[in-house]
């Protein structure tokens, strides 16, 4: 797993979100922010699908990206070329169920299938642009339902195009219904079956996503597509973040070398902005309380050494730690902390006295900060009174 190319797919996958509408401005705020975090490469949504998304697909190859860009179209010659003539770098093609699996339906149309496949990836190969071959719902399509004959068949398309030339072939989970040792065990089998890399991109319906684009890493595969946030059909795919957390505890060096870790929560706030949503609470990293820590025996642990109850460290990505101090479960040690942080003085026995205070309020009302504050301020003015 230590070693992975990101494929973002905001501005493809991501645009098939409820909310998503991407004037040409947005597009390019967000393809370059994308780019400067450091992801490999940017996948567009295809330039047959209107007018603008051509123009758009065009005008981001012309910004001299650092990250390659890419765009995603059906397997077909003339989306192909249309693709190849825009200026991308790669083009992504797909082979949709409907050709595949239903007509196809038990080998019959598969000679027919591989040759197209063939002529599309030859062709773009011809026009000196990188291409991928994947197929929609390559799970159900092999487990559910239709059985091992379609494994075979998917595997030797694979083989097919493998041996013609592609540079990566993917897999896909459409409607999210992979489990991560299903997925194990598909990505093994076509690692044996291909020599090229391998593409792999997760719906997240059962909650699965980052497990299984984990997964799919261990069992070989070389390519991961997320979208910020997550954002895409339904309930969307591998979100970008969640991923890196996943990835940075996994391979630290790599991940904190490779991407500008300090600018996801501003990517994500643009993305969160443009598509009118709110970075879930409990986002991975940047949710409001990921590094939050509350009752009194997680913060005394952390105060003494924060690696005791956090796996990732705050810092990494520009994020911050807090000691939740103001409630009831809180203890001695956090109070003492935000004495310390208020600049003021008191001895270990007086602390504890205040945070018997404390936690008596806490019990009747919840405590702002101010008021935990002012609760300190006066417990330390009585000190001072006293001793004159
Ligand atoms: C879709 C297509 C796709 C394609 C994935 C891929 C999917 O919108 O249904 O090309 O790897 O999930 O199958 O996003
Ligand atoms: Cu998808």
């Amino acid at each position: 797993v230590g070693k992975f190319k990101i494929i973002e797919s905001t501005l493809r996958e991501g645009e098939q979100f409820a909310n998503a509408f991407f004037d040409t401005e947005t597009k390019i705020k967000i393809a370059t922010a994308l780019s400067e975090f450091g992801v490999d490469y940017i996948e567009l949504t295809s330039p047959c699908a209107s007018p603008a998304s051509r123009a758009d697909c065009e005008a981001i190859c012309k910004l001299g990206l650092k990250a390659k860009i890419l765009t995603h179209t059906r397997c077909t010659l003339e989306d192909a070329k249309i693709a190849c003539d825009c200026g991308v770098d790669g083009v992504d093609v797909v082979i949709g169920t409907s050709s595949f699996l239903r007509e196809h339906s038990h080998g019959k149309d598969m000679a027919a299938i591989t040759k197209q496949a063939l002529e599309v990836v030859n062709y773009i190969k011809s026009r000196g642009v990188e291409v991928r071959f994947s197929s929609e719902d390559s799970f159900r399509m092999t487990n559910i339902g239709l059985g091992a004959s379609d494994l075979v068949d998917l595997l030797s398309l694979y083989r097919a195009v493998d041996n013609a030339g592609v540079h990566r072939v993917g897999i896909a989970d459409t409607v999210g219904c992979a489990s991560p040792r299903q997925v194990y065990d598909l990505v093994r089998t076509l690692r044996g079956v291909v020599k090229c890399d391998i593409e792999c991109h997760f719906h997240d319906d059962t909650s699965c996503a980052v497990a299984n684009a984990y997964s799919a890493l261990e069992a070989g595969a070389t390519h991961i597509d997320t979208s910020v946030l997550g954002i895409g059909e339904r309930n969307g795919i591998a979100p970008l973040g969640a991923f890196l957390a996943r990835m940075i505890v996994a391979a630290p060096e790599y991940v904190k070398r490779k991407y500008d870790l300090h600018r996801l929560k501003d990517i994500e706030n643009i993305v969160a902005e443009a598509v009118h949503i709110n970075v879930p609470f409990n986002n991975p990293v940047t949710g409001f309380c990921a590094f939050t820590h509350k009752a009194g025996i997680h913060s005394k642990a952390i105060l003494n050494s924060p690696s005791t109850y956090e796996i990732i460290n705050p810092e990494d990505f520009g994020m911050s730690r807090y000691v939740h101090f103001a409630h009831r479960l809180t203890g001695w040690n956090s109070i003492k902390s935000r004495v310390e942080q208020l600049g003021l003085h008191m001895t270990d026995a007086q602390v504890k006295l205040l945070t018997t205070k404390i936690k008596a309020m806490a019990d009747v009302r919840p405590l702002a900060i101010d008021d935990a504050d002012s609760i300190i301020r006066a417990f330390h003015l009585d000190l001072q009174e006293r001793d004159t």
